[in-house]
């Protein structure tokens, strides 16, 4: 266990990044509802954020051999204490999106992992981008390290069924469980596929939805509005 004193220095050292995760998903979310303002369809679907968990932390510093302990060597070696993720409908928009991120000026891009053109041995497929974000605190500015992570759902919906199976085996998989996991992982790279050759058809559907759901939403009435009534 912890003690309190231990407790501090985490919290002190993990603020930071608290703030970076806070930051960067309002940041992410606005360049969503700017699409939609603009009437174009966002190549973002939604957004998440985490600060990782102490206990993911020190897992991560027994795989890498380094100490666990809140220290500039954690801030550069862990590089994902900062996540984001962001998912996306198609294939095709996760270039729009990591293209957005670099042409950011609030952050560097240090270092790009396509996990969809080279898959891991497990089958997972996402893009990774690690940047470093300044955030600024009643001390002064602290760079941090972030990772974003963009896929499309259903490389997310792998994920994070993989994710579970792997808490739960401590990831050695009984053979059935890997041989399934490596055919789902096929299955959803396919309805990608799929999904990307329809895409035109299913946008335009999309947007026809959204309009007849705003036309045939009952208006809500000003505050004036009421009072005459
Ligand atoms: P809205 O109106 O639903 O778009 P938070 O701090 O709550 O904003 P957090 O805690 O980082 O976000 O992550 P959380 O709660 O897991 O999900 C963040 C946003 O992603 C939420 O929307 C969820 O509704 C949305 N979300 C999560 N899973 C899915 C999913 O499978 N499909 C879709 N379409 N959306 C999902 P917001 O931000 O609350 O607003
Ligand atoms: P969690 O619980 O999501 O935080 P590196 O230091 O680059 O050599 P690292 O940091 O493991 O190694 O980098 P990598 O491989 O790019 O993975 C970073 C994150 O990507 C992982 O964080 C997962 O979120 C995700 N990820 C990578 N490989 C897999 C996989 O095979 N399956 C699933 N479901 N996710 C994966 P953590 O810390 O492992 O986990």
């Amino acid at each position: 266990m912890l003690g309190g004193d231990s407790m501090g220095q985490w919290d002190v050292f993990l603020s930071p990044y608290k703030q970076a995760v806070d930051e960067l998903k309002i940041k992410l979310k606005g360049m969503r509802s700017q699409f939609g303002i603009q009437g174009n369809t966002s190549p973002i679907e939604f957004v998440t954020g985490r600060v990782k968990p102490l206990a993911s932390i020190y897992d991560k510093t027994r795989e890498k051999g380094i100490p666990f302990e809140p220290s500039s060597q954690l801030a550069v070696e862990m590089q994902d204490i900062a996540g984001l993720r962001i998912m996306c409908q198609f294939v095709d928009d996760i270039a729009t999106v990591t293209e957005l991120i670099r042409q950011r000026d609030d952050l560097q891009v240090v270092e790009e992992i396509d996990y969809i053109a080279h898959k891991k041995p497990s089958g997972y497929r996402s893009y990774h981008m690690i940047v470093e974000y300044p955030v600024e605190t009643i001390n002064g500015k602290i760079n941090v390290l972030a990772e974003i992570q963009i896929r499309t759902l259903a490389m997310n919906f792998w994920a994070s069924i993989e994710h579970s199976l792997n808490y739960k085996y401590k990831g050695i998989f009984p053979e059935e469980i890997n041989n399934r996991l490596q055919s789902a992982a096929e299955a959803a790279f396919r309805l990608d596929e799929e999904m990307s050759s329809i895409r035109s058809e299913i946008q335009e559907a999309q947007a026809y939805f959204s309009e007849v759901k705003e036309a045939t939403n009952p208006s809500i009435p000003t505050n004036q509005e009421e009072e005459r009534e």
